[in-house]
C-alpha cells in the first residue's frame, strides 16, 4: 500500500467511522487463534456469558501470550495504527468473544465516555479505536456487524449512565435502532478497525453458526480511571506496541 493509498483509507475511516481490512490474518493464523479461543473456553477462562449471548475473555494475554500477543498491532493492521497514533498508541484492553448460542448484541459504544470527557485548558479529546478480528465467515446469511451511519460524528441522545441497566432498551439504544445503518460482513481473518465511540451491534443470523472474535482496544492517551468505557485498562507496562 502506498502512502497515498493509506492516507485515502484513513480519510475513509474518518468519514465512515470504520474500515474493513480484508485478510488481516492469514488462514493459518485465523485457524490457530480460533482453536485457541475455543481452548480458552474449554479451560473455563471465560469471565461470563451475558444475556445477549456474548461470552467474554479478558485475560488471554496472560493466559496464552504466545497465541494472542501477536494480535496486538498485528502486521495486518499495523500500518493503519502507526499512521493514526504511532508510538503514542496504547493497548487499553484485550477481549475475546464467543457467541455460543443465539446472539443479538445490544446497541452500544465501547467508549461511552467519548462525548463527556472533561474539557480543560490543556486537555485534549482522547480517542480510542478497536481492531476486531473475525474468526469465521460472517456472510449475509450468517452474521454481521452493524454501525449507526455516521454515528461517530455527533453525540447520540440518552448518554446518561444512570439510564444504562443491563442490556435492556433505553433512549440511546432505541435511537440507535431507529437510525440509518451500515452493515458489514467480515469474513474469517478480516479485521474491522473502528472508532470505539461509534455505536455498533454484532449479530448471528444462524443460531448454529460458530462465531468468535478478538478485540484490541487502543487509546491515544491514557484516560483517568472511571472514564466510561466498556472494559477496564490492563495497566501500563508493555502496552505501547509501536514505541521502540
Ligand atoms: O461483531 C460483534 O459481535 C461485535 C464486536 C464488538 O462489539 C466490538 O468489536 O467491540
Amino acid at each position: 500500500m502506498t502512502a497515498a493509498e493509506l492516507d485515502a483509507r484513513l480519510d475513509q475511516l474518518e468519514k465512515d467511522g470504520f474500515l474493513l481490512i480484508p485478510q488481516a490474518l492469514s488462514p493459518a493464523e485465523t485457524k490457530e487463534v480460533r482453536q485457541r479461543v475455543n481452548r480458552a473456553r474449554e479451560q473455563g477462562w471465560q469471565e461470563g456469558l451475558n444475556e445477549v449471548g456474548n461470552m467474554w475473555f479478558d485475560r488471554l494475554l496472560v493466559q496464552d501470550p504466545e497465541t494472542f500477543r501477536p494480535l496486538v498491532a498485528h502486521p495486518g493492521v499495523r500500518p493503519y495504527l502507526d499512521a493514526l497514533l504511532g508510538p503514542q498508541l496504547q493497548l487499553r484492553s484485550f477481549r475475546a468473544h464467543i457467541n455460543p448460542g443465539p446472539y443479538l448484541q445490544e446497541w452500544h459504544m465501547d467508549f461511552y465516555g467519548y462525548w463527556q470527557q472533561p474539557k480543560r485548558r490543556f486537555s485534549v479529546r482522547g480517542v480510542a479505536v478497536n481492531t476486531t478480528f473475525y474468526l469465521q465467515d460472517n456472510g449475509p446469511k450468517d452474521g454481521h456487524l452493524k454501525f449507526v451511519k455516521g454515528g461517530h460524528l455527533s453525540e447520540p441522545p440518552g448518554l446518561d449512565r444512570s439510564k444504562f441497566h443491563g442490556y435492556h432498551s433505553n433512549e440511546f439504544r432505541d435511537w440507535c435502532e431507529a437510525q440509518e445503518h451500515v452493515v458489514v460482513h467480515p469474513m474469517a481473518g478480516d479485521c474491522v478497525l473502528f472508532f470505539s465511540h461509534i455505536p455498533h451491534q454484532g449479530a448471528k443470523l444462524r443460531e448454529d453458526m460458530e462465531r468468535s472474535n478478538v478485540v484490541c482496544h487502543f487509546q491515544g492517551n491514557p484516560f483517568y480511571e472511571g472514564i466510561w468505557f466498556v472494559s477496564r485498562p490492563i495497566g501500563y507496562e508493555g502496552t505501547f506496541p509501536l514505541a521502540s
